[in-house]
């Protein structure tokens, strides 16, 4: 049962379908429940809630992310999409930062986009992954300038920094912002982990941060050992 309410989020994703007042790429789907019904109706049958996030709407996004590699999708396909992903993720929300972990906060993280990046699906997931292992999250949206994120590390005395960059073209601003916090004197205080499609662990060590994790399970384990042995 859930195995098939998980490969029809996937397909609305792909779909591109919010509710159920859209239509759909292919045939006219109005009046079939979309993506945030989909996922409304799984977490009332109490189907686990990570599973929806990760098998769910994140598989799902990827296989959009495949299709418009291949040329079958466009940029509007793929906007349609990180909407209905968007809109269904804050329905999760709620139910994953009040879990179990939820009750300690472990450590204080700031997440951002870099500067010039409006990808912000992959962020969001890991924030919500971390919120619910019980990290305290400050999340800076999207196209984030270094001086910004300074500002906001030391405004909040956080222990984690976590950056995402989706485009080749700013991953340069992880480099960046690192060389900032190392400016500003601060860079022994605060961990730093990066992630997002063109990043990789050799990017990582190059830039001088201290992990790169390839999704949002990682950025939770990564915190947690951040956290608990202070370091790499
Ligand atoms: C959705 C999408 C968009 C949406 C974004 C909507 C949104 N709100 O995010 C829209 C349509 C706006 C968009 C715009 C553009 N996009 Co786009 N987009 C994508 C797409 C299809 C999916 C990205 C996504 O959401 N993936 C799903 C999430 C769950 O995965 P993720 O982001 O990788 O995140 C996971 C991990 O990476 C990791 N992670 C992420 N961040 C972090 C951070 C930390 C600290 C850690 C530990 C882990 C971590 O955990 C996440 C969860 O598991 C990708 C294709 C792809 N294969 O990635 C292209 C892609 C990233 N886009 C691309 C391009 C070129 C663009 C545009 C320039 C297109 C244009 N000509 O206008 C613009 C740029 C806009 C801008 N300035 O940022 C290229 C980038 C090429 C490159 N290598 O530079 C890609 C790869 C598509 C392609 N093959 O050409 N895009």
């Amino acid at each position: 049962m859930s195995e098939d309410l998980i490969s029809q989020i996937i397909e609305n994703v792909l779909q591109g379908r919010r509710n159920k007042n859209d239509e759909g790429l292919d045939d006219d789907l109005t009046g079939q429940p979309g993506v945030v019904e989909l996922v409304e109706e799984g977490l009332q049958q109490g189907v686990d809630v990570e599973k929806i996030l990760v098998d769910g709407l994140s598989h799902g996004m990827n296989l959009v992310g495949e299709k418009y590699e291949k040329g079958e999708y466009f940029i509007p396909d793929m906007l349609a999409a990180a909407e209905a992903v968007g809109e269904a993720m804050e329905v999760l929300e709620p139910h994953l930062a009040s879990g179990e972990g939820a009750r300690e906060s472990k450590a204080k993280v700031v997440m951002a986009t870099v500067e010039k990046d409006q990808h912000d699906i992959g962020k969001n997931l890991v924030c919500i992954m971390l919120r619910g292992a019980g990290f305290s999250v400050v999340d800076m949206g999207v196209n984030v300038p270094a001086p910004r994120i300074i500002e906001t590390m030391k405004e909040e005395n956080a222990q984690i920094l976590g950056l995402s960059a989706l485009l080749d073209t700013t991953m340069p601003f992880m480099a960046q912002t690192i060389e900032e916090l190392e400016k500003e004197g601060i860079r022994d205080k605060v961990k730093v982990m990066i992630g997002g499609a063109p990043t990789s662990e050799e990017f990582a060590r190059e830039i001088g941060a201290d992990a790169h994790g390839k999704d949002a399970f990682a950025a939770v384990k990564i915190a947690e050992k951040m956290t608990t042995e202070g370091g790499r």
